[in-house]
């Protein structure tokens, strides 16, 4: 059945943002209609879809108002946007305030809407501890028609914190398989100042202080005394000057590529050999997809949703939050042996392939919005 389908997301470049938008190109593909109704275009958004539709909240500021109220503002975009269009269903990515609002509008316009709502990770493991907050966050996962999260460690974390009366169902993140661009990586790396020879590691994120890219840094510390290796860090955010004053301490100034946010990671990965998701919260860690369908095996930490993604041994290796030793020593087992480098490159590809392709996970957000539809 082809569906009205109004997606409620953050714009913003972060992972929820990039999931929303990606699976609404999806499923817009297979014919659905797409409504986006958020602050502003979705970053990826960056083509003409004849059946996707961006409808834009504004806030409008009154004196009276201490705080701008964002909240009610796209509560009521929705509702607007669900009956005049006549959409079937709400797709929320993240608790808080979306489930929220769009629980609202499904008052407004009328129960036929149905809701369904995607936690992402911070919505639950940073906002289910404020005491503040956690009693919404349950109120709207108990009042959405389907809930999902994208790791099964996250549903886990949702009952022992919040502790809702309601089925949450694991759908995984995925990542679509573009075509080979045949394109020479080479120059990059020349351009980049990366010899013949030297093992690049990477790490991607938005620098806060759960992305622990200081324990990347030290990581790199350790494997660059004993391999010639460079490390490019891509990305912006909080931890940086932390990060610059460790880097400059350490004096590997001349081995750290600072380059700041990147909207075309493939042509990075495709340069580099192994990424590094060192983080001390991560419900899933898309970018560590975008590194596996580039054939880049990766070291994660033993938290959230990373050992659901890397294979510990097969497609990368699990070292504990805070053990950067440790995380250099798999490091340089991997670089140093070039049959377990390939093995783990290919093994990295497969599962990829074979358990996060859009084609699979967009099926089963499709499944789930039939079985919202059809309650009564
Ligand atoms: O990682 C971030 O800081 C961004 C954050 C977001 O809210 O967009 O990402 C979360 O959602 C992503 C998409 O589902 C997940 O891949 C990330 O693991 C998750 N981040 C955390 O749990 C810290």
């Amino acid at each position: 059945m082809k569906l009205k389908i109004g997606i409620v997301c953050y714009p913003s470049v972060g992972g929820s943002g990039i999931v929303a938008t990606e699976l609404g190109k999806l499923l817009a593909e297979k014919g659905h209609e797409i409504h986006f109704i958020s602050s502003s275009m979705p970053f990826r958004l960056n083509k003409v879809y004849s059946n996707i539709y961006f409808h834009e909240v504004e806030v409008n500021q009154y004196s009276v108002f201490k705080y701008p109220p964002y909240d009610l503002a796209l509560s009521s975009k929705i509702a607007e946007v669900a009956k005049r269009e006549k959409l079937d269903l709400l797709h929320a990515h993240y608790a808080i305030p979306h489930a929220v609002c769009a629980f609202l509008a499904k008052q407004m316009v009328g129960e036929h809407l149905k809701v369904v709502t995607t936690l992402h990770g911070t919505d639950i493991t940073v906002l289910g501890y404020d005491l503040s907050l956690k009693s919404i966050i349950k109120f709207a996962i108990e009042n959405s028609d389907e809930v999902t999260a994208v790791s099964s460690s996250l549903v886990k974390q949702t009952y022992d914190l919040i502790a809702p009366q309601k089925e949450i169902h694991t759908i995984h993140n995925f990542i679509e398989q573009k075509e080979e661009t045949g394109e020479d990586v080479s120059l990059l790396k020349k351009e980049y100042g990366i010899k013949e020879g030297e093992k690049v590691l990477i790490h991607v994120s938005n620098f806060r202080q759960v992305k622990r890219v200081t324990d990347v840094v030290r990581a790199f510390y350790h494997v660059q005394q004993k391999v010639d290796a460079k490390l490019l860090l891509v990305g912006d955010g909080p931890e940086m000057t932390a990060v610059c004053y460790l880097v400059k301490d350490l004096d590997i100034v001349d081995k750290v590529l600072f380059l700041g946010k990147q909207e075309n990671v493939d042509d990075l990965y495709a340069i580099s050999d192994l990424k590094l998701l060192l983080s001390e919260k991560e419900s899933f860690g898309l970018v560590l997809l975008e590194a596996m369908a580039n054939g880049v095996p990766c070291i994660g930490t033993n938290i959230g949703g990373i050992p659901e993604v890397i294979e510990d041994g097969k497609t990368g290796y699990i070292c504990e939050v805070g053990n950067y030793e440790e995380a250099a020593e798999k490091a340089l087992s991997l670089l140093q042996n070039d049959s377990l480098y390939e093995e783990m490159s290919a093994s990295s590809l497969r599962s990829v392939w074979s358990k996060f392709s859009s084609k699979d996970i967009v099926a089963q957000y499709e499944e789930l919005y039939e079985k919202a539809l059809n309650r009564v």
